[in-house]
């Protein structure tokens, strides 16, 4: 059986982290895309001289031309650029619809049976830019925000009861961004949910919504401490995960940007809600009970997002 390929259009920060954690994870060869000549070439190389010391087997190449994409099984998109403290992730907007354009153009001629992993922010705009651009089925065009969110929500979570991450499993639904939904009811140390474990006094209610907005800004945190971007190495290893339940069929249930017709009342909108990513793609949307706070908190996060879709409309018609 011939490996698998998977394109990384855009070779900067998360780019090159992703090419690192998909090689040592075999997951297939490996080709990053970016325009700005000899970055992609460089880390490809870089990487690719890792492996003997590392131990695994994969091809990487670095490209400027979108033919090198052809026939991608998985592209994964960072292409665009990130924020500098005091940007909002809605700040991109103008500059990063435009590289979606020109992204799902060459998906749409190079990899149009590809799995597309969307990770340029503003994340539920741009993976729907690049679903509309790309053309590609909406089963097969995601955006990566709910692994990450979710994995910072657990890693808070364990530091506060110092436990295991392994045994700490959180969930965020919503947009990717300040309106961002943690549920509380639905995370849990070892099944026990959180409501339960403010009853058992391992925190209070006030410590854990602080860990929740923590959640809520976890991403600015971290672009006040670089100054120079935003973060890699979480991102990059939330996509990896996506990337892999997909090519290996795990069927994972993953918060992800998935597109909605009718499920949680929302239509024709990328917003991040539980699915299962299997070899076809986002099998299932998972649609859970909300009681009426988580409900209204969704409702305004689904309003954050479609606000930002009218922006892209509005600066590109085509694509609406
Ligand atoms: P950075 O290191 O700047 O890499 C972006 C790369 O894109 C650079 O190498 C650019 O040369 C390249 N690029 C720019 N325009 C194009 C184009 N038209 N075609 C191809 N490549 C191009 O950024 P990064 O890797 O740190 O972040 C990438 C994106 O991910 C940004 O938009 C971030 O805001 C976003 N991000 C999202 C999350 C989510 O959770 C959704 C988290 C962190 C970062």
């Amino acid at each position: 059986m011939a490996r698998h390929k998977i394109a990384l259009i855009g070779a900067g920060q998360i780019g090159g982290t992703l090419a690192h954690l998909a090689g040592l994870k075999e997951l297939g060869d490996i080709i990053l895309f970016d325009i700005a000549e000899g970055t992609p070439q460089g880390k490809a190389l870089d990487i690719a001289q890792s492996s003997p010391v590392d131990g695994f087997d994969a091809k990487l190449a670095g490209t400027n031309s979108y033919a090198a994409i052809k026939d991608a099984d998985v592209v994964i998109v960072t292409a665009g650029v990130p924020r500098k403290p005091g940007m909002s992730r809605d700040d991109l907007l103008g500059i990063n619809l435009k590289v979606m354009e020109q992204v799902g153009a060459g998906i749409r001629k190079y990899a149009s049976d590809a799995f597309v992993i969307c990770i340029t922010n503003p994340l539920d705009a741009m993976v729907w830019a690049l679903q509309k651009a790309s053309g590609l089925p909406k089963h097969m065009v995601v955006g990566m925000a709910g692994v990450l969110d979710s994995a910072r929500f657990r890693y808070f979570l364990a530091e506060e009861f110092d436990v295991s991450v392994e045994d700490v499993t959180a969930f965020v639904l919503g947009g990717h961004g300040d309106t961002m939904v943690p549920l509380a009811r639905y995370s849990t140390v070892a099944g026990i949910p959180l409501p339960d474990l403010v009853k058992m006094n391992w925190t209070t209610k006030k410590r854990l919504d602080e860990i929740i907005q923590r959640t809520r800004d976890g991403g600015a945190e971290i672009v006040g401490l670089l100054k120079t971007g935003s973060a890699y190495y979480a991102p990059a290893a939330s996509a990896i995960a996506m990337a892999e339940s997909y090519l290996k069929d795990k069927k994972r249930v993953l918060p992800c940007a998935a597109y909605l017709k009718g499920e949680y009342g929302v239509n024709d909108l990328y917003v991040g809600v539980p699915v299962v990513i299997g070899a076809k793609g986002v099998e299932r949307v998972v649609e859970i009970e909300l009681n009426r706070s988580e409900r209204s908190a969704f409702d305004k996060s689904v309003e954050a997002v479609k606000a930002l879709v009218e922006a892209c409309k509005a600066i590109a018609p085509d694509l609406g």
